[in-house]
């Protein structure tokens, strides 16, 4: 990287013969005032902010916590305060074969979804993040309509270690 510092440091004698510091200082001067201009019209990408829920105004949803919108129905420790994310289960363990599926709405589009609430299988429990939102859940002795259960029962490590919510797609409106 020699040539580099050289060349820097003969454009700045160079420019240093070349101008006074007054002249120097109202340059730098007239850049700043001009980009104040310039900058806030530049199109900055702003779609990956959008995707997530964080229109203007509007905070990014915060995916480890109970409120986001596709934990409307979910009982456990969210995945993505174990080192998973909401749709993968954290390194070490895997998904449940069977699920519970409830439906949430997204606040973005105003679209009804069904969420596929999978537990991560093969590690102890998580221990953060325990949400218990159960929207549509039925008392236990309703069978098929209760969320209480451990759903890595079907694998082949039945250890429950959190939960995760995959969009499986659209939500019907029933006729
Ligand atoms: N689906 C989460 C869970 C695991 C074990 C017991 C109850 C609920």
């Amino acid at each position: 990287m020699k040539w580099f510092d050289d060349f820097f440091e003969r454009s700045s004698r160079r420019a240093a013969h070349q101008v006074s510091r007054r002249s120097a200082l109202a340059r730098i001067g007239r850049l700043v005032v001009a980009s104040a201009f310039v900058l806030p019209v530049l199109p900055f990408d702003r779609a990956a902010k959008a995707a997530q829920g964080g229109g203007k105004g509007k905070k990014a949803p915060d995916e480890s916590q109970c409120e986001y919108w596709r934990y409307c129905a979910l009982d456990g420790f969210l995945c993505s305060c174990c080192g998973g994310s909401p749709s993968t289960c954290p390194p070490g363990t895997e998904m449940s074969k069977v699920a519970w599926i409830g439906t949430c709405r997204n606040p973005q589009d105003g679209k009804d979804y069904l969420i596929s609430y999978n537990d991560c299988c093969g590690k102890n429990s998580c221990g953060r993040c325990l949400c218990n939102t159960n929207l549509g859940d039925r008392p236990a002795y309703r069978m098929g309509l209760h969320n209480d259960i451990n759903w890595c029962m079907a694998n082949t490590s039945t250890m429950f270690h959190c939960t995760t919510a995959v969009v499986v797609g659209l939500a019907e409106a029933q006729s």
